[in-house]
This record gives structure tokens, C-alpha cells and sequence, in this order.
């Protein structure tokens, strides 16, 4: 399980706050509102109790720290409890906590106490990062594409299906996504294509000669969703001029000048984007 570093987090609030505009021009409406159109959900005001727990590689240095920003950023109610583990829980939800965030090295969750809704931070994040996708608006394109309403198809390539993947795998095809998958691990790719209605993708970059043929495929992408933990595993083969890449992945997947290259642009953010759709997948419906 890849875990979060201090150095992952250093710039969260700069992050979050980069990625929020972005998703804005992209799809047209804020983090926040995404969320809500998501889940069908809205947040009353809710008390949210943030617990450090010590299990395992033990406390991340700010994690706790960066969900509290996030939070607050959002305008939501959160404190930290000053106990670690069961008794940071037991504070929490003495001290009127109506939602408990809180990490161990396998599992992310938010539980809101009042209606028992629970969520997991793999299976959100997933959901968040491919609806930015699926959720681009037309004018987002026009820069490059006489017809942007054309060029602003429903093909989407997607690097990574695993914990992350997975999910947002699920809610693309569940959308009416066409999905291109591409993952390193053969027996990932020929599970995962045995078992959903995607196309199974070689990149270029990766193409393998095989008895003197080279197989691959070379469709461009204007959508790019990416949850490996590998930098580089975005290829210029794979891009078109303007395209978007959406990718939980830390390190991030496309290199800087390859970004640069095709005027690509990048959401990509350590822990509050699926933060804030744990948390809208517990809140009541609107
Ligand atoms: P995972 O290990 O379950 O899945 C990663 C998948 O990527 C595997 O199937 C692996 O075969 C594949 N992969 C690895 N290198 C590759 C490459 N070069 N090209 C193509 N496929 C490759 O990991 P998980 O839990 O899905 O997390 C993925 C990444 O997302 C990690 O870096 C993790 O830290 C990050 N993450 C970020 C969050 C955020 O809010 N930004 C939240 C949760 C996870
Ligand atoms: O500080 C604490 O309370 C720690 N127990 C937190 C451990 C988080 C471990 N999980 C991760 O680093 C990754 C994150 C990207 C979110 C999901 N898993
Ligand atoms: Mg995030």
C-alpha cells in the first residue's frame, strides 16, 4: 500500500488550491459542487473529528493536520482529538462529532455517526478523479479544436487499475465511457479486460516486438486517467494537443516537459480532493 509521505503534503494548501481553480475552468464548477452533483449530497454543517492513529508505520507527519485544512478550506467544521487511536475516538465522539476521519495503513474512512453512511478513500477517490473527466465541458477544448463538442468525446485511457483504478474504472463504464486500459502487470491487464466491457490498450512507448511485428495500439487521448505509483507512466504517444490527465497517482505520471509539449493540464493532488468525496458520500442527500 503506497503511504503518504510529509514531503507528499508539503504544499497541500497551495495544491488544493490550484487544483480547485482547475477543476472550475475544466468542468465549470467548483471541488465542492462537483462533489454534491456526485453523491446528490450536501453538507448541513456537520462536526467532522479528525483521529491520528499509530497503528502500523504509526502518525504521518500533517496528515492529520492536511485534512483539517481541507476541511476548514471548504468551509466545514473540524478539530483533531487530542488522543491518538481509541481514545482520540472516544474524544471525538464525546466532544459532538457528527462524521470521524480516520487513517490506518490499509484503509481511509469517514463514518458519520448520525446516518451510519460510510466511505473509503481508494473507492472515492477513484469516482472523483475519473467524474472531473467525464464532466470536462465542451468550451474546455476550444483552444485547440475547431469543433470542441466533437473533439470532446467519451474515450478515455486508463493507466493503473488497482485499488484506485478499479473504482474509477466501475463508475466510467457505469457513465458510458469508452475505456482504454493499460496497466504494467500483464495478469492486472487480461483480468481486468476479461472481466469489463474496456479495450485493452499497449502504448506505443511499451509496444513489444514480437516475432518481428510490433504490436501496441496509437489512438491519441484527450482524457487520461492515471492511479499508478510511477512517474513517467504517461507517454506522449498517448496525448493529444490540450488533452486533460487526471491522476491520484503520487509521483505524478507525466513528466513536466512532455506536459509542457502538449499543453496538457494536469489534476493531481495528494489527499483533499478524496478527502472531500469521502466526505460528500456521507453527507445526507440533498
Ligand atoms: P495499487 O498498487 O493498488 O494499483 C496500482 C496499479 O498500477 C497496479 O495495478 C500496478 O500494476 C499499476 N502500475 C504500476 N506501475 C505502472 C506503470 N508504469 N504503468 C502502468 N501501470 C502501472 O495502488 P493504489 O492503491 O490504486 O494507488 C495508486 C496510486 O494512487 C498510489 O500512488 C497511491 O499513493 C495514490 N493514491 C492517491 C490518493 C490521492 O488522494 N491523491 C488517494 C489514494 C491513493
Ligand atoms: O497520521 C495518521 O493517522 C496515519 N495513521 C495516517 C496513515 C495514512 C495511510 N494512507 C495513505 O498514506 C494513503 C493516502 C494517499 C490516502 C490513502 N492511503
Ligand atoms: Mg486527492
Amino acid at each position: 500500500m503506497a503511504l503518504l509521505t510529509p514531503a507528499d503534503l508539503k504544499n497541500i494548501k497551495k495544491t488544493l488550491e490550484k487544483n480547485d481553480k482547475n477543476i472550475e475552468n475544466l468542468t465549470g464548477t467548483s471541488l465542492r459542487a462537483l462533489c454534491s452533483n456526485i453523491y446528490k449530497t450536501e453538507s448541513k454543517g456537520e462536526k467532522i473529528g479528525i483521529v491520528p492513529v499509530t497503528a502500523g508505520g504509526g502518525i504521518i507527519g500533517s496528515f492529520s493536520e492536511s485534512l483539517l485544512h481541507t476541511v476548514t478550506h471548504f468551509g466545514m467544521n473540524g478539530f483533531i482529538s487530542k488522543k491518538t487511536d481509541v481514545a482520540g475516538y472516544y474524544e471525538a465522539v464525546t466532544n459532538g462529532a457528527d462524521i470521524v476521519l480516520m487513517a490506518d495503513d490499509c484503509t481511509y474512512m469517514a463514518h458519520n455517526l448520525r446516518n451510519n453512511k460510510i466511505s473509503h478513500n481508494q473507492i472515492c477517490t477513484g469516482i472523483v478523479y475519473s467524474e472531473i473527466l467525464i464532466r470536462i465541458r465542451d468550451e474546455a477544448f476550444g483552444k485547440w479544436y475547431e469543433n470542441p463538442a466533437e473533439a470532446n468525446t467519451n474515450d478515455i485511457l486508463a493507466i493503473g487499475i488497482g485499488k484506485v483504478g478499479r473504482p474509477a474504472l466501475e463508475n466510467m463504464i457505469r457513465r458510458g465511457c469508452n475505456v482504454y486500459v493499460y496497466d504494467s502487470d500483464p495478469n492486472v491487464l487480461n483480468q481486468i479486460s476479461e472481466e469489463y466491457d474496456v479495450i485493452k490498450y499497449i502504448p506505443e512507448n511499451t509496444k513489444i516486438p514480437r516475432n518481428g511485428k510490433i504490436t501496441g495500439n496509437d489512438k491519441k487521448f484527450l482524457k487520461i486517467f492515471e492511479a499508478t505509483p510511477n512517474s513517467n507512466t504517461i507517454h506522449e504517444s498517448v496525448l493529444k494537443k490540450g488533452a486533460v490527465v487526471s491522476t491520484p497517482g503520487i509521483p505524478c505520471g507525466i513528466e513536466r516537459d512532455t506536459r509542457k509539449k502538449y499543453d496538457v493540464r494536469v489534476v493531481q493532488e495528494p489527499l483533499g480532493i478524496g478527502t472531500m468525496s469521502m466526505l460528500y458520500a456521507v453527507f445526507d442527500k440533498r
